[in-house]
């Protein structure tokens, strides 16, 4: 081949045909180069095709024949090639100046254009013996793909090198920020799907040009693939003019650079000097900053590479358009095993890739192209970010007992729940500058947080205002992460944590459910890591869910929701925990324990405001690490069986349930009650469904198998249900939310969901056997107090002294 003129960019075409249009001008590789670039590529396309139909004949040896193709069809060719297109073009930079690059593929599906490069390089067979690089191997790795019992057909844990599944569309560029986060010399190339970008998380996360500090961190080398098109439908971002386009990615602060067309030898030039001028953008950028000690905001390069959709794909099949079109998307030719003409037309597309030569005899890429991959640590599909556990070094913690609130007597004292915690994480970011980071959309300071500024501010690389002085707490080596979308905060920490490093999210418990699929996806990822014996375990993902449910006085009914609980309850029970720490100390205890663990999903509930302390700090330590307890100073049972348990698992529902006991003792002397308050939810499950459940007999002895249950939760009241169903004792009674608020007193809405200690007093009445003959004037005396409640609540807009002023009476 020789090398090729390339085009200018001068005409408005949004064709994904001809030669080569660029921005970048340039053609860097000789004619030598070219051709084994090519060909390389052409190994990876092979090498895909091969995943998506092949079970035998891996090198097509023999003729193709039916027996030869699997029996069902798998796997997305239309994204594939691009991707492996852009893979081995990065592969020729990292070798040009020893790189230290990892790559994420946001359209996952496209996994045989990059599990193809991976098996190049020998890092499967490095991970994965039997798929040994030979024919016999080749075999098994095209067999398992998209198999039964095999692997999936994204970019799943199993594929070495990702971090990124990319089955769940939109979380690249946030996931590679987070990665470049404190990586000086790391480059994260993330492919962009031009669908994925109609996301509404991928829309949000260009801003990461805005987070990414050109002297601490890395960089994000985005590459949108503007092939065209979705699963049925064009992309609106391959259907708008050049200049809308390269408009729109300049507003979001890059600078995009084109590279356009379909024709091999003249892609290959575009794109390899394109990728060169990148990367030496990227330098040049960071080098200036950290030559000056100042770091501003560079308009980072990206690139938009608009080729086909299905790039080599035959051009019509059954008289349809396929290359270059939707119908590319998956599985080309759907019907190779049993139409002659279509296994026809597979072979001759397998063969024009020129198998033989590519492979060795034996079946091994042959050396002169093995040459064109870097080596080592230096492959994307072996780089030690993308197994972050390899890197991670465990937090220096200070000693959270040094954080505790005094507590002299339970149900007395009153403090704010959160800033101890935030005091206590001022003091890991103080002793972990460069490996933790806390995030939040816009709301640290309110989730009472703000303690950490003392230690970090939030980083801010946009423009300053003098006024930003008082109280803005921004800075261009700030390490607390601020940004109104939640989506790109938990792609950020998420992509932080798979490269090593530790961190901790803070958010309104309402909106937590913005990022529930993220969650799910991210819980889905650490599951199928436990068995992968390769991947080493990463920091655990700390969600603190505050401005809760029940204290929403301003806000009121759009900002109550705890169902975010049920969405992690329905995820793996190796992955996923719920701590529903009562007061600070508890909740310091439960923080410090979630910091230090590995491969989970934290999720710790706690709200902000002013609480009653129930524990000092060495009975919050030893209830927390019970998970689940009897409070004997708010129990009456000693010695004998009690009428009724009282349970509760929240900080509000605990004062509640407190208070409804103190009520029941002083209508009925004799009643004898057991106070239970749970801090692990899962304590709850049997210990058969999840890890942290307790055996039914320490379950029953807690609950007794008989005694009816009255329990105040935190969320919606058929999650105890739902933990509990298969326990002895049915008499059971949860009370919860049940979307029944608006703008209230605390009390009032306690009182319309039922959670209030007159209701639960009055449910105790009800269930007591003994109570039902005898409860009637303190049923009428509980609900004048209710209605006296409303009212005080109506004519003040607070709730009455006596409510907000109660505390656990002396002994
Ligand atoms: C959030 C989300 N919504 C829907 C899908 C289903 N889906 C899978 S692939 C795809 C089209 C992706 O198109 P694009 O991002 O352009 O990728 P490519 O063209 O490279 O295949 C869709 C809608 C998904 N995976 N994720
Ligand atoms: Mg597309």
């Amino acid at each position: 081949m020789t090398p090729v003129e390339i085009e200018i960019t001068s005409s408005d075409s949004l064709s994904a045909y001809g030669t080569a249009r660029s921005t970048i001008q340039g053609a860097p590789l000789s004619a030598e180069e070219l051709r084994k670039i090519d060909a390389y590529w052409r190994a990876c396309k092979y090498l895909a095709l091969g995943m998506i139909y092949l079970q035998d004949n891996p090198l097509l040896k023999e003729p193709l024949k039916p027996e030869h193709i699997k029996n069902r069809l798998l796997g997305h060719w239309g994204s594939s090639p691009g991707l492996a297109f852009i893979y081995i073009h990065l592969n020729r930079l990292i070798k040009k100046f020893d790189l230290d690059m990892i790559f994420m593929a946001g359209p996952g599906h496209g996994a045989p254009g990059i599990l193809g490069p991976g098996y190049l390089e020998g890092t499967y067979s490095e991970i994965y013996p039997e798929k040994s690089e030979d024919a016999r191997g080749l075999r098994e790795f095209f067999k398992q793909f998209s198999f039964p019992g095999g692997i999936g057909s994204h970019c799943t844990p199993e594929t070495p090198g990702s971090i990124h599944e990319g089955g769940e569309l939109g979380y690249v560029l946030s996931h590679a920020c987070g990665a470049a986060f404190d990586n000086p010399d790391l480059i994260v190339a993330a492919v962009v799907g031009d669908g994925e970008s109609e996301t509404g998380p991928l829309a949000t996360s260009w801003h990461i040009s805005k987070f990414l500090n050109p002297i601490r961190d890395g960089a994000v080398l985005p590459i949108l693939h503007l092939n065209g098109y979705k699963i049925n439908n064009p992309t609106l971002l391959a259907r708008i003019s050049h200049q809308e386009l390269e408009d729109l990615l300049k507003g979001y602060g890059w600078t995009p650079h084109f590279v356009e067309g379909s024709d091999p030898e003249s892609m290959h030039q575009a794109m390899a000097a394109t990728v060169e001028h990148c990367v030496e953008e990227i330098r040049r950028e960071q080098q200036e900053c950290r030559r000056t000690g100042v770091a501003h905001r560079p308009r980072w390069p990206m690139i938009v590479l608009r080729s086909p959709k299905g790039w080599g794909a035959p051009e019509h099949v059954g008289g349809h358009r396929l290359e270059g079109f939707w119908r590319a998307h998956q599985v080309p030719l759907t019907d190779v095993k049993k139409n002659p003409e279509q296994l026809q037309m597979l072979e001759k597309w397998m063969r024009d890739q020129r198998p033989n030569q590519l492979f060795d005899q034996a079946g091994k890429l042959l050396p002169e192209l093995k040459a064109l991959a870097p080596a080592g640590n230096r492959r994307m599909s072996a780089n030690p970010h993308a197994n972050g556990g390899i890197l991670k070094e465990a937090l220096r913690l200070p000693a959270f007992t040094d954080y505790a609130v005094k507590v002299d007597r339970p149900g007395v004292v009153e403090t704010e729940n959160v800033p101890p915690l935030g005091n206590f994480l001022r003091d890991v970011m103080k002793l972990n500058m460069t490996n933790f980071r806390v995030f939040g959309p816009d709301e640290t300071t309110s989730n009472k947080l703000q303690a950490v500024y003392e230690a970090a501010k939030k980083f801010w690389i946009a423009e300053y205002f003098p006024e930003d002085q008082d109280g803005g707490e921004l800075a261009t080596d700030g390490r607390v992460i601020e940004m109104l979308s939640e989506h790109t905060m938990e792609g950020m920490l998420e992509g932080y944590l798979l490269t090593g490093r530790n961190g901790f999210f803070s958010s309104y418990e309402a909106f937590i459910h913005v990022i529930d699929s993220m969650f799910n996806q991210h819980a889905k990822w650490l599951s199928i890591c436990n068995h992968l014996s390769w991947r080493r375990d990463i920091a655990s993902l700390n969600l603190l869910i505050t401005s809760t449910v029940w204290r929403q006085d301003h806000n009121g009914f759009t900002h109550q929701d705890p169902g975010f609980l049920d969405v992690v309850l329905n995820k793996s029970a190796a992955v996923t925990r719920i701590y529903l720490p009562p007061d600070a100390n508890s909740l310091l205890s439960v923080a410090n324990h979630c910091l230090r663990s590995e491969n989970y999903i934290n999720v710790i509930v706690s709200d902000k405001q002013l609480h009653l302390q129930y524990l000092n700090m060495d009975a919050a330590i030893e209830h927390c690490t019970k998970g689940i307890g009897i409070w004997d100073w708010a129990s009456n049972d000693h010695g004998c069986e009690p009428d009724l348990v009282m349970a509760s698992a929240g900080d509000i529902p605990t004062q509640e349930a407190l208070a409804a006991t103190v009520l029941l003792r002083e209508e009925f002397p004799d009643l004898k009650i057991r106070f239970i308050n749970v801090v692990d939810l899962f304590k709850l499950q049997p210990n058969t469904e999840h890890p942290h459940g307790l055996t039914d007999v320490d379950y029953d002895s807690l609950f007794t198998c008989d005694r009816p249950i009255i329990f105040n939760f935190h969320g919606y009241p058929w999650l105890i249900h739902r933990l509990t169903y298969g326990r002895k004792n049915k008499t059971l009674h949860v009370r919860g939310y049940k979307e029944k608020g608006n703008i209230n007193t605390p009390m009032e809405l306690a009182m319309n969901n039922e959670t209030d200690r007159f209701s639960l007093a009055i449910d105790a009445i009800d269930r007591v056997p003994k109570l039902q003959r005898i409860g009637g004037h303190a049923k009428e005396k509980f609900r004048n107090r209710q209605i006296a409640c409303r009212a005080h609540a109506y004519q003040h807009g607070i709730d009455s002294p006596d409510i907000t002023g109660w505390r656990w009476p002396a002994a």
